[in-house]
């Protein structure tokens, strides 16, 4: 479990969607939150996805094979604002038709910084995974930045706009560098798609 894990192929447009069976986790929130982080460091690999320290980076939906169970699929990120508005509109239709035309969702995986409040394009793509339908949980990334007594706060501020979030239930925190959170991802992970 979670032994042969591969990047496999990168697409630009929704057209060139693959055709599988593999179920799909996929990985959305704006831009700089840590998503490619989170791939690489759920994995204790290091290169496996690009990370950089200019936000906007991951500009292509990324396939990760794990185990030939799943697919984990890393989103572009929103809301960068040095990217200009066409470019931003481009890839927000993108993701949202994502979203909406895979058909292989079996969880979605929203990231927002713990220090921050959820942005309005957070609030768009909660309406969207409602719309769709898809379960998901948010990661409350970069905890490693918290003091403890943020904690509280955190889950208080994040409940004030997602008030259907519970701790442990379908709210986590995350620390790539810390590693804070991996165990209950795995965990969901496993029973998601191995303990059958
Ligand atoms: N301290 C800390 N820094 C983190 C953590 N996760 C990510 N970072 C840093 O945040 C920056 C952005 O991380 P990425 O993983 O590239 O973010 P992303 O969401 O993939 O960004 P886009 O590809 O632009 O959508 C990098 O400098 C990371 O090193 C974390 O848990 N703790
Ligand atoms: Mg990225």
């Amino acid at each position: 479990m979670f032994d042969n894990i591969f990047f496999e192929k990168s697409i630009f447009q929704l057209r060139d969607l693959p055709k599988h069976n593999l179920p799909e986790v996929i990985l959305c929130g704006r831009s700089n939150v840590g998503k490619s982080s989170f791939i690489n460091s759920l994995f204790n690999k290091k290169d496996l996805a690009r990370i950089s320290s200019t936000p906007g980076k991951t500009r292509s939906i990324n396939y990760y094979n794990i185990d030939e169970v799943f697919y984990l699929v890393d989103l572009p990120g929103y809301g960068y604002a040095k990217t200009s508005k066409t470019e931003r509109e481009k890839w927000g239709k993108i993701i949202s038709d994502f979203i909406l035309k895979s058909g292989n969702i079996q969880l979605a995986i929203h990231l927002i910084d713990s220090r921050h409040k959820p942005t309005e394009l957070d609030i768009r793509l909660n309406e969207l995974l409602n719309i769709a339908e898809l379960p998901y949980i948010v990661l409350l990334t970069k905890a490693d930045k918290l003091k403890q007594s943020d904690y509280n706060r955190a889950v208080k501020n994040i409940n004030v706009t997602f008030p259907e979030l519970i701790p442990e239930e379908n709210l986590f925190f995350y620390s790539s560098t810390k590693g804070k959170g991996k165990k209950e991802i795995l965990k969901r992970f496993s029973r998601l798609f191995y303990l059958k």
